[in-house]
Order: C-alpha cells, then structure tokens, then sequence
C-alpha cells in the first residue's frame, strides 16, 4: 500500500490512485489520450464499424446549405467556434461552402493541444486559404470563460463527434450549462449526438474484430505502464463492451482473465485483482430527441433545429439560450 510519503504529483495519478483502490475499480476514458491514443481514436475513426463519423460527415455534408442560411441568418459576421476540433476534416465540409457563398465569419477553434491546432491551422490556411482562422488553446472551460459574452461578434460553437456522449448525464448538463453561461440571445450551439439504434450496430461499433478499440481500451494502462512505472500485462485483461438499449448506455471494461497483482512505483500501489474483476473505463452515451430535449432545458438551452443522417443513426442538434 502506498505510506504517507508518497506524493502524487499529477491529476492522472491521482485519478489512478481512487479509481484503482475504489470498488468496484473505474479509470477515466480521458486518459486513453496520448500520442498513440490520438492515433488509435483516428484509426477507429476510419473504421467501417464505427458508424458516428460517416454519419456526421454525411448530415454536414446533406445540410450544409441549410446549415449555412441558420447559422448566417442575420447576414452579420460571426465567429464559429469549434471545441476540440482535432484534424478538422468533417468541420472542412461547411468551412469549404461557406467560404465558397462568400459568408462573412472567422474560424476560432479550440484545443488542449498546442500541435493539433497548429496542423490545423497549416492545412486550413493550405487548402481554404480564404478562411480567416485564429486558434485558441486551452481546456474548452477555461476558454469559453474568455471567450465570455464580451467577444464582438455572434457566436456559433461547434462540438461535433457525439463528444458529450462521454459524460454522464449531470456532467452533460453542466458541460453544456457552461456554454450556455457565454451565449448571447442570438448566437448558436452545433452539436453532434450519436441516436439509439440497433443494439449490435452500436456493440460492433465497439468491438471490432481487428483489436483497434481493444488497444485503445488498454491505452490506459501502457500510460501507468510507462508514466507511471507500472506493470499491467495487456494479455491478462479482456476488451468488453456491454450497451444497455434502456438507458442507451454504451460501456467499457477492462476484465482481470486471472487472480493478479500489478505493482505501480510511483504511486507505491500495489493493486489485486481478483479472476473476472472489472475496471470501468468508458461510457458512449446513445441518444433520442426526449433526453436530448431534457439536457438542453436542464441546461436553459432550447433546441432550434436538427438534422440526421439517412439512417438516423445520428443527429446535429442547434440549440439557442432559452428563451424565459
Ligand atoms: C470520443 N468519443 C466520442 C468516442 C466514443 O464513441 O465514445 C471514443 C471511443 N471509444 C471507443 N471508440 C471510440
């Protein structure tokens, strides 16, 4: 067990720290996020199973013009924000026609990481060289506390790629609460909600047969491996995905095969693991219009709009403040 001189010295070995000695054991899907991370989340990306980017691509691509005369409604210039933008392929589609119809508005996306933004802005400024682009970095709270009500022009903000889905519900609503703080009455939320639908449509989508969700899954624990000098053996943990149709609730574990002990040195934890014992590591949240309309009046937005993809497989939302 770890003694009292033991400093933990970061958020993620403290998060490691609770989650490994709680019962039953969880650990944070924020986490999987690394280099090899990113690459593992863009590879999924590409899959065929996972059905959320093709759909969202398509819904932008089906209703960019629609799309466009909301968010242009007033003919003003406006400032379209992106949180977590990452390469910006799908953002490029209405960049791409809203550049081509000569609407007057500038580009602000945001991110955590300093390198993403930066290749971003080199492929925007490369291929739409017309697009006005200022990128900010930062974590999305801090950055839209700056952004304020104070920011000149109407605001859209775009968080696409059902995101949100990662948060439980009380989270969903003050994540969306603090964006709601920063909207003026005329400025516009875009955002992406991956939709109830087939149980083993969304179970294929997170379990793969080529292993890339499995890697991704495990990501966590080569990050204690490597940051934190610990010594999980990836062989002894299973992959699992479970969705419960009721709740719409998609999530992940990583199961123990056998009774084991992992060692992590800098926290000084020795951790047991019982044969078939659970490590929580993700919820993938699925949607229908009744809770999303329940999270916006939660979180005093009201929906404006929304659009979906053939299959209504998932859906663009636009919420506005509410109006009292
Ligand atoms: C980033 N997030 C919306 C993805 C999702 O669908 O929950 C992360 C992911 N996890 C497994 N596959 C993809």
């Amino acid at each position: 067990m770890q003694d009292k001189s033991t400093v933990l010295t970061s958020a993620f070995e403290q998060e490691v720290y609770d989650g490994l000695t709680a019962q039953p054991k969880y650990l944070s899907s924020k986490y999987f996020y690394d280099e090899i991370g990113d690459k593992l989340f863009q590879d999924i990306m590409a899959m065929p199973e996972y059905y959320l980017t093709d759909s969202e691509f398509s819904i932008l691509d089906r209703h960019k013009e629609k799309i466009a005369s909301i968010f242009n409604f007033d003919k003003e210039p406006f400032s379209l924000f992106e949180l977590g933008a990452g390469d910006g392929k799908k953002t490029k589609i209405l960049l791409r026609h809203f550049s081509e119809k000569d609407i007057d508005f500038d580009y602000r996306p945001i991110d955590i990481s300093q390198n993403a933004l930066d290749q971003l802005e080199a492929s925007v400024t490369k291929e739409l060289p017309n697009v006005e682009i200022n990128t900010l970095q930062g974590t999305y709270f801090e950055t839209l506390a700056n952004i304020g009500e104070s920011h000149a022009k109407r605001k859209v903000i775009l968080f696409l790629g059902s995101n949100i889905g990662n948060l439980l519900h009380p989270q969903a609503i003050s994540f969306l609460q603090s964006m709601q703080e920063v909207l003026n009455d005329d400025d516009l939320i875009f955002m992406g909600f991956d939709q109830k639908k087939n149980p083993q449509t969304i179970l294929d989508a997170y379990n793969d047969k080529t292993g890339i969700t499995e890697a991704f899954n495990k990501n966590v624990l080569t990050r204690i491996n490597t940051e934190m000098n610990g010594n999980f053996d990836l062989d002894k943990f299973l992959h699992w995905e479970v969705y419960d149709p009721e709740t719409g609730t998609a999530k992940s574990y990583l199961v123990s095969k056998e009774n084991q002990t992992v060692y992590i040195k800098s926290l000084d934890l020795e951790v047991n693991f019982k044969a078939w014992e659970t490590i929580h590591t993700e919820i993938s949240q699925k949607y229908d219009d009744e809770v999303v309309t329940w999270l916006a009046n939660e979180a005093g937005l009201q929906i404006e709009n929304q659009f979906s993809d053939e299959h209504e497989f998932y859906k663009n939302y636009i919420f506005k403040k509410k109006i009292q």
